[in-house]
């Protein structure tokens, strides 16, 4: 089967994000709005079930009180955590994983279209790449991220959407993930998925996907070839 596109999930594949970069900026939006919620590194794993940072917000901000928070401002605090998060990103050096910068230009020039399917919004994916691949922004055909699709991973809807935007079918292409709901989302849209697991990730339950490593380094497009 010709292998026409990588598809990319973002936070926890591409760069470890989540803990020292999306944890740190929802807390220090929370501080900023007068609220005593501290969102811990374990507390952090137990939400990252819940996709999104609105929809999290909004999972937690139930757990805590009966009373639901208004949608603006959900959309307030999350807009303050965006900016948070982009600040961190250009102070704190979160680079990408091993192995993917090599993978990416690998594809390239193999002549593989690169893509990115992601729950996160758009000016955190641009945040991530312009500080951790400065050069590479342009190397991605499409980039599926955040509202663009009502509904968040596990829904395949995001990837779709990607696979729509390509206009490839998903046995053109193979999904690059680091979770349990990323690889539910990929292989609802019919794609082989690769799954390297992180410290959030560890004991997420893989079941289908085509290859479970522990890091990047080594999944060369030789190897992605031979899986699909
Ligand atoms: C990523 C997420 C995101 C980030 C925060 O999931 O769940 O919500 O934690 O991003 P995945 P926003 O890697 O499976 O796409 O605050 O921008 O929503
Ligand atoms: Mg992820």
């Amino acid at each position: 089967m010709p292998l026409h596109a990588l598809i990319f999930d973002v936070d926890g594949t591409l760069a470890d994000t989540e803990r020292d970069g999306h944890r740190v900026a929802f807390n220090r939006a929370f501080a900023d709005a007068g609220l005593d919620w501290d969102w811990d590194v374990d507390l952090y794993g137990d939400l990252l079930k819940v996709t999104g940072g609105k929809e999290r917000i909004q999972h937690y901000a139930a757990l805590r009180s009966p009373h639901p928070l208004s949608r603006d401002f959900i959309a307030q605090l999350h807009a303050a955590k965006n900016r948070h998060y982009e600040a961190l990103l250009a102070h704190n050096d979160i680079p990408l994983r091993p192995g993917v910068r090599e993978l990416l230009e690998e594809a390239r020039a193999a002549g593989v279209r690169l893509a990115i399917a992601t729950t996160t919004s758009p000016e955190n994916v641009s945040a991530l790449l312009s500080h951790a691949l400065p050069d590479g922004e342009h190397w991605f055909d499409v980039i599926g991220a955040g509202d663009v699709v009502a509904a968040k991973k596990p829904a395949p809807d995001i990837y779709e959407w990607v696979l729509k935007k390509l206009g490839l079918g998903p046995r053109d292409c193979v999904a690059f993930e680091d979770s349990e709901n990323g690889v539910r989302s990929a292989m609802g849209a019919g794609l082989k998925t690769i799954v390297a697991r992180n410290a959030y990730t560890r004991n997420h339950d893989f079941t289908g996907a085509v290859l479970v490593v522990e890091e990047w380094a080594g999944v060369d497009l030789g190897a992605v070839r031979r899986l699909v």
